[in-house]
């Protein structure tokens, strides 16, 4: 039964720096500093309904340009990126680009409720904002309802020009993974508001999967092996693969047979060169790895593996998510090889330090601030299960954004269900603690911010000496384990309202 209860509400709390201390947008130094011009890229984007049948089973899906998974937007360091958003969903929706600073630019965070009002269906909203300081892997996503489980999702890279390792690869390779549901989000919502848990039906690799339809219920339209996504590799060519994991649930575990990889990057920080053969990868976290095509001429299977733990009824009628390495010169149709790795790795939690650290090692300030929060997931008074920080349900108002409070004077009078916390005095270095109630773990998600995971562990007690304050990883999501804690330090220097919440569309 964790299912039900996680597919509620965000469980959201609020960080906000006053804006008279607001830093100059645009860091020219940066820029004027290196030997590239940045450029001003503009993307068109239509949300649309189409029914689509990625697995073999017809759906109605919210597509991007026609396409789901959307198109990838890409740019680089320093560039300014305007993205308009053509709403013709029949819905209300609005466009959060995932792992995105937005410094000096927090309305356009995306997220209703707290940065912006809903776009109404056949509108047109512009999102127009800077990445000078950023590089790496992100992705974007509709932020309003459970829309990102219909589809309304894509990738979005920003190119490094002074990436650190951009001798070491020949090409890159974009993978999203994703868990699919035949059933539309609306009803999935309404099913786990009754105490029937539900699984994904399914997972994708870019888009795409065979499904069997016999698992299908009657009368539905459902074709058998509906096609896998297909990779190819130039023998002895370098690969950087940008792993983006966009389930609503599904926590894998992403593996190529035969095929070693070394994690370089997460959420937009290098890391040390660390070979592993079985990547984990929870709900909205991003990895880049380098896959060299080093075995013989033929084809391989690429796989994401349901971490079957984290699942409610443990997963029972999923099978592997898989795709296909196809070296070129290989027949197009043999088998593949089937060789999985079998390294054990434990189920519902992140890459540990010790696979995981940070290229450039960087000691974090000292903090200044302490804050403590318990999830809980529990009936409210009208009985319905919510999770709660503190004995606080999140509750958005989406005709008054928590920023336009602030613009409107108001930014000492909250309520208190909007689970405000100000942070307003310069030179605040913040630690928060989750201590974690639920048995089920959840993927954890700083808009505007990255932090530095300082530990996790089991159980309701911090174990503070096991914290790194050395040189721990700083990232933008992750996962709180189930019945434990993490503790999160972060620098609160973006003015503007941003969320903390978990991304498993709770
Ligand atoms: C949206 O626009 C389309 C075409 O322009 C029109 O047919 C439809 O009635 C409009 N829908 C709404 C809700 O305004
Ligand atoms: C994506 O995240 C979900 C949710 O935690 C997780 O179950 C799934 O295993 C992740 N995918 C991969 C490839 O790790
Ligand atoms: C949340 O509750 C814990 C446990 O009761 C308490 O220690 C902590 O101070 C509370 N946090 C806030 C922000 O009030
Ligand atoms: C909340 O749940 C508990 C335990 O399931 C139940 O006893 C109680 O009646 C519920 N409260 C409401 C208001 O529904
Ligand atoms: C946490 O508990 C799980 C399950 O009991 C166990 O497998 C794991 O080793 C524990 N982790 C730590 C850090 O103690
Ligand atoms: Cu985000």
């Amino acid at each position: 039964m964790i299912f039900y209860k996680l597919f509620f509400h965000l469980s959201c709390i609020i960080f906000l720096t006053t804006f008279a201390s607001s830093k100059p947008i645009w860091k020219q130094e940066l820029i004027k500093s290196r030997n590239y011009e940045p450029e001003k890229k503009v993307f068109d984007l239509t949300f649309k309904r189409t029914t689509l049948a990625p697995d073999g089973f017809t759906r109605s899906l919210i597509t991007i340009n026609g396409q789901y998974p959307g198109p990838v937007l890409e740019a680089k360091k320093g560039d300014r990126i305007v993205i308009n958003v053509r709403n013709e969903i029949g819905e209300p929706t609005a466009i959060h680009s995932h792992g995105m600073f937005q410094r000096g630019t927090p309305w356009f965070d995306g997220v209703t409720g707290q940065s912006q009002c809903l776009i109404p269906n056949n509108y047109t909203f512009t999102y127009d904002f800077t990445v000078p300081d950023q590089a790496g892997t992100y992705w974007y996503h509709s932020h309003a309802f459970t829309q990102y489980v219909d589809g309304a999702v894509g990738g979005l890279i920003i190119y490094d020009p002074d990436d650190p390792y951009l001798n070491e690869y020949d090409e890159e390779i974009i993978v999203v993974l994703s868990d699919y549901h035949h059933t539309e989000s609306e009803i999935l919502l309404k099913k786990f508001l009754s105490p029937e848990s539900e699984v994904p039906d399914n997972g994708l690799i870019n888009g795409k999967n065979s499904f069997n339809c016999k698992k299908a219920p009657k009368g539905s339209k459902c074709v058998d092996n509906a096609g896998l996504a297909k990779f190819e590799f130039v023998p002895n060519k370098r690969y950087r693969l940008r792993i983006i994991n966009t389930s609503a649930f599904s926590a894998f575990f992403f593996s190529i047979d035969k095929h070693e990889m070394e994690v370089i990057e997460v959420e937009g920080t290098y890391t040390k060169r660390n070979k592993i053969h079985r990547l984990p990868i929870n709900v909205a976290q991003r990895y880049s790895v380098i896959v060299t095509a080093n075995q013989p001429v033929d084809n391989y299977i690429m796989r994401s593996e349901f971490q079957k733990d984290c699942l409610p009824d443990g997963g029972k009628k999923l099978s592997i998510v898989k795709a296909i390495v196809h070296y070129e010169g290989a027949p197009e149709n043999s088998a593949p090889i089937n060789v999985p790795w079998k390294d054990f790795l434990e189920q519902c939690i992140d890459l540990r330090h010790e696979t995981l650290r940070p290229l450039s090692e960087e000691r974090p300030p000292k903090a200044t601030k302490e804050l403590e929060l318990t999830i809980a997931f529990h009936n409210d008074s009208s009985g319905v299960v919510k999770a709660f920080l503190n004995g606080s349900s999140y509750v958005p108002d989406l005709t008054f954004p928590t920023l336009s409070r602030v613009f409107a004077g108001e930014a000492n009078h909250f309520p208190r269900d909007r689970n405000v916390h100000v942070f307003n005095t310069p030179g605040e270095v913040v630690d928060i603690t989750f201590i974690n109630t639920d048995e089920g773990d959840h993927p954890f998600h700083l808009h505007g911010h990255q932090f530095w995971v300082l530990g996790f562990g089991n159980g309701t007690h911090v174990d503070k000496k096991s914290l790194n304050t050395v040189d721990p990883i700083k990232r933008d999501t992750s996962t709180i384990p189930a019945s434990g804690w993490i503790v999160l330090r972060f620098v609160p220097d973006n003015p503007g309202v941003f969320g903390i919440h978990c991304h498993m569309i709770c």
